[in-house]
């Protein structure tokens, strides 16, 4: 219990610990609440969340999507961080519980914590499961009947389900500066991301006119914005790069090639809705890069919701009791605020960011991202603001007679003879010898063979864990504990695109991309 923090609690007594200051605003007068995953965002990402929900999906090799979001808030001084969960929630509970110290106080600035609430039916709420304003209301009923809550002035409100790294006092000292009953978290994007996202207006002050929730290609024309609109809500950096960029097109349609960029399997077929993979972002300055799709002149007329929004306590609190069959933030809450005319602004992110609850491809892109030059998300941040995980107990990796080029290997693995390119690699992860692995994710292992008694014995229908000799992996996500054995070739070589078991129980393909769900057992010889 409290691992996890403890390697790092003393840093949360350091006035220092911030990446920005913690003086912009009065620690503890805000509430995080993460929205820990529904039920559709798991069915989106089947097989991955067969057994969890997507917050606690690995990642980057050595962390769970929420380690990112948790080290976000508490880098940022938010020290009272409640996470509502819904769905297949137990392997989120437990990695919170030992990577971070739930008991509170001390680590948190004394009067902090982190806790875990579970969507629940009360007095207030006869429903299970409810959308993203549903679960928040039933979060009020609690939070508002304990007194130690009274001084929390705003509630921020954070999915689970996406990858960035950020610094949220500046959005908070925003949000108070303006005096705006709600601040969206938003990003310029293209018309192709935009409908797949919460859309907005805004005037020349960054307040939101409109919001339209994943309009439709007919409603998208009245929401774009013009140059001059979009001017104040853009960096000087990324204006110059959009006209820049508007040159290189006029000139390229005038020779007739098209805008380039390498995309990542998941995003060539679509699968990919931001941020994407390979070769397919622009790098701007040292702290800022983004997709190029994102900045491609013509298309990024949109500004999009990142679902991240910090709302006033009591405006929050009295809308949802007001709307109080309103089930959903994006389709009902914020238009309907809006059209009250609440005082609604827009808040720009900048740097990386994506939502992978979307799809498989979602999430492979982002994994993919990471491998990028320079990569997506730095993890090497400063020792004061550390990405927070579980600590694990296992050596150094041992990389032995091998070929390992732009990857990231986790801690515990051992690769023999073998030729990784352009690949997550998770910890205990066991390869080779004469492995070949490209492009692909592998989550790793929860446990060497060893330490467990096995089902049943070692032979060619059941082989070790790990990625047996000359085997072949391409374009792949490999689940924790599968078992790949000898002279297998997973490169999906008729190209489906979509597709349940493929011979071997557990064996799928999403978005292109084959999928080993855990503990999938890939006998000797399969080909696919
Ligand atoms: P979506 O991501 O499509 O759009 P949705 O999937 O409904 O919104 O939910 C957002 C997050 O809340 C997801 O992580 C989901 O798992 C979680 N969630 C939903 N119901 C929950 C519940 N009952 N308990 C716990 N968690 C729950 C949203 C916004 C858009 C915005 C995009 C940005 O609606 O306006 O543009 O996010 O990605």
């Amino acid at each position: 219990r409290g691992g996890g923090l403890g390697e790092h609690s003393g840093s949360f007594g350091d006035p220092e610990l911030s990446r920005s200051s913690l003086s912009i605003w009065p620690r503890g007068t805000l509430t995080a609440v993460v929205l820990g995953g529904g039920e559709s965002d798991s069915r989106r990402l089947f097989p991955l969340t067969q057994y969890r929900t997507l917050p606690a999906l690995p990642f980057g090799g050595a962390y769970r999507i929420i380690d990112l979001l948790m080290s976000n808030m508490l880098n940022s001084g938010i020290n009272k961080i409640h996470i509502l969960t819904a769905y297949n929630s137990y392997s989120l509970n437990r990695h919170l519980q030992r990577t971070y110290d739930m008991s509170g106080g001390v680590p948190y600035g004394g009067d902090g914590y982190i806790e875990v609430v579970a969507n629940s039916m009360s007095p207030e709420s006869h429903q299970w499961v409810t959308g993203t304003a549903g679960c928040v209301r039933q979060f009020m009923t609690y939070f508002d009947s304990n007194s130690k809550n009274r001084f929390i002035e705003d509630i921020m409100i954070l999915p689970g389900d996406h990858v960035y790294s950020a610094d949220y006092t500046p959005i908070i000292a925003y949000h108070r500066s303006t005096g705006a009953d709600l601040t969206i978290v938003c990003r310029p994007v293209s018309g192709e991301q935009a409908s797949r996202l919460g859309v907005v207006k805004l005037d020349g002050q960054n307040r939101i006119k409109t919001f339209a929730e994943k309009p439709s290609a007919a409603e998208l024309p009245e929401l774009a914005m013009s140059d001059d609109e979009m001017r104040p809500f853009m960096t000087p950096t990324e204006e110059a790069l959009r006209t820049r960029r508007r040159q290189q097109t006029t000139l390229a349609s005038r020779n007739g090639s098209g805008p380039m960029g390498r995309l990542s399997p998941g995003a060539s077929k679509g699968g990919a809705r931001m941020g994407g993979g390979g070769g397919g972002r622009v790098v701007l300055d040292t702290m800022t890069s983004v997709d190029e799709t994102e900045m491609r002149p013509g298309s990024s007329g949109y500004v999009g919701s990142c679902g991240i929004y910090i709302f006033r306590r009591s405006v929050l609190s009295e809308a949802l009791k007001r709307h109080f069959k309103m089930q959903d933030f994006g389709r009902q809450i914020i238009p309907e605020l809006i059209r009250e005319g609440a005082k609604v602004h827009a808040y720009r992110l900048p740097g990386y960011w994506a939502d992978v609850g979307g799809s498989v491809g979602d999430f492979y892109s982002a994994n993919m991202a990471l491998l990028c030059d320079p990569p997506s998300i730095s993890f090497n941040a400063p020792i004061n603001s550390p990405f927070f995980k579980f600590p694990l107990t296992i050596p150094a990796s041992q990389m032995m007679h091998s070929r390992v080029s732009g990857a990231l290997v986790s801690a515990g693995c051992i690769i023999n003879k073998s030729n990784i390119r352009n690949s997550v690699i998770g910890s205990r992860s066991i390869i080779g010898p004469n492995v070949t692995i490209e492009d692909s994710v592998v989550f790793g292992a929860s446990h060497y063979d060893h330490e467990k008694p096995l089902p049943r014995p070692l032979g060619p229908t059941f082989p070790p864990m790990g990625v047996g000799e000359n085997s072949i992996v391409r374009s792949a996500i490999l689940d924790l504990n599968v078992r790949v054995g000898k002279n297998v070739q997973l490169l999906n070589k008729e190209g489906v695109y979509e597709s349940a078991d493929r011979g071997v129980q557990g064996m799928y393909i999403r978005d292109g991309i084959i999928v080993l769900s855990r503990e999938t057992v890939v006998p000797d010889g399969t080909v696919m």
